[in-house]
């Protein structure tokens, strides 16, 4: 991988220069234009616009959009009994850690007679986008779904683009996951014109509150053009693994972790960030000899030379712990001597990995974590999905007429403060259109 080095910098001082690390860009601003004719022909035209686009795009025409139940059986009956079982254990595992997100209603007397409850609500109806072409990946829609499902969201809908080689629905694998899952009404409708489908609905499809999901260029932009009217989880870039490690890391496994990420995308992003030149030279010839070994060799080799992929040498810890902080990477890895003190200090990653036997593979299938996190740097104001992802809190405010009397006056003078006395009017109004003296 190509070098940066840092070393000799004083970056707890100055700052890391967010330039000078490697990172792809994806201009999603571009495609804003090429989508919006789709999402409004979806808006006017409905399902036939999908079915439409669906042609164009995927190459098939179909009738129906909707899948039906028993496409959704025959395929979790026909899933390999192996990874039938190898997502069970992660949905168990999700589950687990899920559940234990979910949040109670608390009250708060602010004051005598004056309560403030903070409710959690689920939303209403989600749209979940699973991706086809290269990612088919059933483990995205056990990440989407569990979540949802544990925040108590009502209804559920999943869509996927039409694959031609399977008759027109999506993958069988994706098909099998949702009926794992109990997710039963799916669509087979692929990018942009699957967003606009959620967010403006159709006759096949109600209209849902919230789309959540990974997607390519055109899912991104149609999430980002139809915000506002649907919520979006964030809008999932490719993929990055940063690695902080230094001399007693094993130069096997950090090559491994590294090329593990670059297999997802020409454009994922691997980075390496280590005190120990040793280390570094040791890794370049891992990545020399592991990454030809690999069936995807040709995107994983483009992936790690290209500008958003480096090593970073640092002087020392410190010093790489500000870089990876700077970088704000989706997934941090800490192969480091007592990895559980040094990961406690790292601000900003989408989730940390800590020490030699807690990979990114495994949160990607089966720690129970969530995989779906926050790329492009988006991890230093971002959170990965979760139950909250799926929730709003409402304020219910709850005051009796004394104490209402009691804060009156404040409101008032506030309320003129900003030259707008109507607001304590409203008040006034109460209490004969005077202003109580309170305690
Ligand atoms: N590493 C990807 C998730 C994934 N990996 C799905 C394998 N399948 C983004 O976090
Ligand atoms: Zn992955």
């Amino acid at each position: 991988m190509t070098r940066v080095d840092l070393r000799g910098r004083d970056l707890a001082a100055d700052g890391v220069d967010r330039d000078l690390l490697p990172r792809a860009e994806l201009d999603v601003e571009a495609a804003l234009e090429k989508v919006r004719p789709i999402c409004d022909a979806v808006h006017h035209r409905g399902t036939a616009a999908v079915i439409e686009y669906n042609e164009r795009f995927d190459g098939v025409r179909l009738e129906r959009l909707r899948v039906p139940a028993e496409a959704l059986e025959k395929a979790l009956e026909e899933l390999d009994p192996a990874v039938r079982e190898a997502l069970e254990e992660s949905v168990r595992r999700a589950r687990t850690v899920h559940r234990d997100q979910r949040r109670t209603d608390s009250t708060v007397r602010v004051v005598p007679g004056g309560t403030v409850t903070e409710r959690w609500v689920p939303v209403e109806r989600v749209g979940l986008y699973v991706p086809g072409g290269r990612a088919v990946y059933p483990s995205s829609v056990v990440m989407n779904v569990v979540p949802a499902q544990e925040a108590g969201v009502g209804s559920l809908a999943v869509a996927s683009p039409p694959q031609k080689e399977f008759g027109g629905l999506p993958h069988p694998t994706i098909l099998a996951a949702c009926a794992l899952l109990g997710v039963d009404e799916v669509y087979a409708a692929g990018g942009a014109q699957a967003v606009a489908m959620f967010a403006y609905g159709t006759e096949e499809c109600r209209p849902v509150q919230l789309v959540t999901g990974p997607g390519n260029i055109w899912v991104a932009a149609a999430k980002r053009l139809l915000k506002g009217r649907i919520g979006i989880d964030s809008e999932a870039g490719p993929t990055e693994i940063a690695i902080l490690a230094d001399d007693t890391a094993d130069a096997r496994h950090v090559a491994a972790d590294l090329i593990s990420q670059a297999e997802h995308d020409p454009l994922a992003a691997a980075v390496l960030v280590t005190p120990s030149e040793a280390l570094a030279d040791a890794v370049d010839a891992e990545l020399a000899s592991q990454v030809a070994a690999t069936k995807h060799a040709e995107r994983i080799t483009e992936a790690l030379t290209g500008r958003q992929s480096a090593t970073v040498l640092v002087d020392d810890l410190d010093q790489g712990l500000a870089v990876v902080d700077a970088y704000a990477a989706e997934h941090l890895e800490i192969q480091t001597e007592d990895a559980a003190s040094v990961a406690a200090r790292v601000r900003n990653a989408g989730a940390v990995f800590v020490g030699p036997w807690s990979p990114v593979s495994l949160g990607d299938y089966c720690a129970g974590s969530n995989h779906v996190l926050p790329t492009g740097g988006c991890a230093c104001h971002s959170s990965g999905l979760s139950v909250q992802s799926f929730l709003r809190g409402i304020h219910v405010v709850d005051y009796t007429r004394d104490a209402l009397a009691d804060v009156a006056r404040h409101v008032v003078t506030l309320a003129e403060a900003e030259d707008l006395p109507a607001h304590g009017a409203a008040l006034k109004a109460r209490f004969d259109w005077k202003v109580p003296e309170g305690k």
